[in-house]
């Protein structure tokens, strides 16, 4: 029998990844994707199946994280095996903007899946995942940060996501469900959103090289973060809920960078090399040699400075995990490390980037707005 997966969140970098995994495995697959007045699926869009061509083992549905009915409805009709809950408003300094929604899509949203389960009559068949997450740890207590370190989230993002652990815990201790936590450091890859700060980096990186951008605009130079590679933890994501028991699990990589040092690496890769100057707001870099002269760098341009509108009102200074509980018990080995992260992104936008500068020397109109 071919199992069957939900996936909420399926338009996302964790959903894009897990699908692939799991039709790899032989899942049929079915996805949550919001209504937008746009297409929004260009990250499985490569997954596509014809709605007309039977034994389909890709399908999305229209739903949403805060309509319950919608998600008891296609809890009922899918009866999956297995429940990934990814969706969510996952950037931690937009939550400071729009706290009511982020608490009703990541905290209510989590509880009206469980509850679903449980109104289904379908707790002993569903395995369930939550999309936990390091910002539980907030303020640092300890480190490095295990199962066992209590958590201080700093944001309403965090806070959403600290009701969604425990109501996870509540179910699988009250009703006996297999609903596990999986505590995720920060993962990254090509397919990360834009307005994170890896691949923020990566385009902005991309485009100085080419002479699109002039310069990358950043907050807090200093924070750290233990950053893996979205493919090795959807793979964990997975393995979790293959477990003897239901269980929370640390995943990380134990090593942490700041985000200067990740601006010096996505630089680096590209053969321009960085100078740092200056302190907090006034911090600047300066390019002090470039190997490729056909790339629109002199040596002495500032190509970052810090901009204190991205501060956060309360920042999360320090992350780094310990996974030794998911690599004893369930034997789990990243395969990529910070470089291979680095180099892949960076190789990605460039391509991106070199396809946009064609594009608009061919008379097309760019316009860019991320930040
Ligand atoms: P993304 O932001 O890339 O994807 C979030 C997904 O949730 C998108 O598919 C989005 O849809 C969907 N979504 C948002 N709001 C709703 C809603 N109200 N109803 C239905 N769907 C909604 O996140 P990631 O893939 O990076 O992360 C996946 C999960 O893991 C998230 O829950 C995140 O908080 C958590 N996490 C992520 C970590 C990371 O480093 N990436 C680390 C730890 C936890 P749309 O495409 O339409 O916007
Ligand atoms: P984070 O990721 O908040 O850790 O949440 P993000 O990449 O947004 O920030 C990481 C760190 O970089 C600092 N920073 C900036 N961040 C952004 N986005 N933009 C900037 O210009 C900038 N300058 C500095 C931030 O202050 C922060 O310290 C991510 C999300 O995927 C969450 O959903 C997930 O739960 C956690 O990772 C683990």
């Amino acid at each position: 029998m071919m199992k069957v997966a939900l996936i909420t969140g399926v338009t996302g970098q964790d959903g894009s990844y897990l699908s692939e995994l799991l039709l790899n495995k032989g899942y049929i697959v079915h996805g949550i994707k919001r209504r937008a007045s746009q297409f929004n699926t260009e990250r499985v869009d490569h997954l596509y199946q014809d709605p007309h061509v039977e034994n389909r083992n890709f399908i999305l549905h229209y739903g949403d994280m805060t309509d319950s009915t919608n998600l008891i409805r296609l809890i009922q009709t899918i009866q999956p095996d297995e429940i990934y809950n990814l969706a969510a408003m996952s950037h931690v300094q937009v939550s400071f903007e729009i706290p009511e929604y982020t608490g009703n899509t990541d905290a209510l949203g989590t509880l009206r899946i469980l509850d679903a389960v449980r109104l289904l009559g379908l707790e002993k068949k569903v395995r369930i995942y939550q999309a936990s997450t390091s910002e539980l740890y907030g303020k640092v207590q300890e480190v490095p940060q295990s199962e066992t370190t209590p958590f201080y989230p700093r944001s309403p993002y965090a806070v959403a996501k600290l009701y969604a652990y425990w109501m996870t815990v509540n179910y699988r201790e009250a009703y006996g469900m297999f609903a596990c936590n999986g505590i995720l450091f920060n993962h990254e890859s090509p397919m990360r959103g834009e307005t994170f700060v890896t691949r923020k980096i990566t385009r902005a990186a991309a485009r100085i090289t080419l002479g699109l951008q002039d310069k990358l605009y950043l907050g807090n130079l200093d924070a750290r973060r233990d950053w893996g590679h979205a493919k090795d933890y959807v793979r964990m994501m997975w393995m979790i809920l293959q477990a003897d028991e239901p269980e929370d699990w640390v995943i990380a990589t134990g090593v942490t960078t700041t985000v200067r040092d990740f601006v010096r690496l996505a630089f680096a890769e590209v053969g321009i090399h960085l100078k740092f100057e200056g302190a907090g707001a006034a911090e600047k870099a300066y390019v002090v040699y470039c190997a490729n002269p056909e790339y629109q760098v002199e040596e002495g341009k500032e190509v970052l400075a810090v901009d204190p509108r991205y501060y956060r009102p309360t920042e999360v200074e320090l992350l780094v995990g310990d996974a030794t509980k998911a690599k004893t018990k369930l034997g789990w080995v990243p395969e990529h490390d910070l470089h291979f992260l680095v180099k892949e992104m960076m190789q990605h936008d460039l391509y991106l980037m070199q396809k946009e500068n064609s594009l608009r020397e061919s008379g097309f109109r760019i316009l860019n707005y991320f930040d």
